[in-house]
């Protein structure tokens, strides 16, 4: 079977991931959504967020027997490893300077990541600030990269892709009130060839449709969806309509 960045890479299709954060839903809502997802499906269902209260291998179980999507980890933290999922974005919070996010935590991730084979896609992770304080900036104790220094924004973008990261995930945070400018992904794209994804604050399908126009690979979804699953449908038909032209 092709690994998910086999066709991450293929960067002549858009695509659309869901992140399920296992506190957002019950099992009735999950059902719910896993229905709307098997009706309208996006390409990847991440799972994950910054603290969680419920055990992440029950939401990974559940979306693994209802779909037929890989199901990656988009970690919080360490306490979110888990052998049942596909595989993981393998973050390294590349615009802070905090050791353990940058290396520490997945040297001690290696051996489990290692032991469970599980497809691992090293990711450069870019949190991007837009005047409110998010819970990725508060939890590693970074500072995000200012909204208006796309010219750090690339600068940080190129040394990942120069130390060998095969992704970026240019994050706005989770419920941010608005998602990283176009301009900026377009500054990075300009530069940049690797998959670039992009979530935080996506809401309608016209602000997918900007940041994929913009040079995003992929957008992310989280928020919208626990409100109103049934959006999945505008952004599963924003992605198509690009991508049968
Ligand atoms: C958060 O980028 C993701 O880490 C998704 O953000 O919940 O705002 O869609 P939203």
């Amino acid at each position: 079977m092709n690994s998910f960045y086999q066709q991450l890479k293929d960067r002549s299709k858009k695509r659309v991931a869901l992140l399920v954060d296992p506190d957002g839903y019950d099992s009735k809502s999950l059902d719910e959504l896993i229905g709307f997802i098997n009706l309208y499906p996006p390409d990847l269902v991440l799972v994950g967020g910054s603290i969680l209260f419920n055990p992440i291998e029950i939401t990974i179980t559940a979306l693994k027997l209802g779909t037929k999507l890989p199901v990656f980890i988009f970690p919080g933290n360490l306490y979110q490893l888990c052998d049942r999922a596909d595989g993981i974005l393998f973050l390294s919070l590349i615009s802070g300077r905090n050791p353990e996010f940058l290396i520490g935590n997945h040297v001690l991730a290696a051996p489990h990541l290692g032991r469970s084979g599980i497809e691992v896609i090293p990711t450069g992770y870019m949190l991007i600030g837009n005047g409110k304080a998010s819970s990725v900036e508060y939890m590693s104790n970074t500072s995000p990269i200012p909204g208006n220094k796309p010219d750090i924004a690339v600068a940080t973008a190129m040394a990942g892709e120069m130390l060998g990261l095969k992704a970026l995930y240019l994050e706005a945070g989770s419920g941010a009130s608005h998602s990283v400018e176009p301009a900026m992904i377009r500054a990075i794209r300009k530069l940049i060839s690797l998959p670039l994804m992009v979530g935080g604050g996506i809401r309608t399908a016209e602000t997918a449709l900007e940041l994929f126009s913009a040079g995003a690979d992929m957008i992310v979804v989280g928020n919208a969806l626990e409100k109103d699953p049934g959006l999945i449908k505008a952004f599963y038909d924003a992605r198509n309509s690009l991508n049968s032209v």
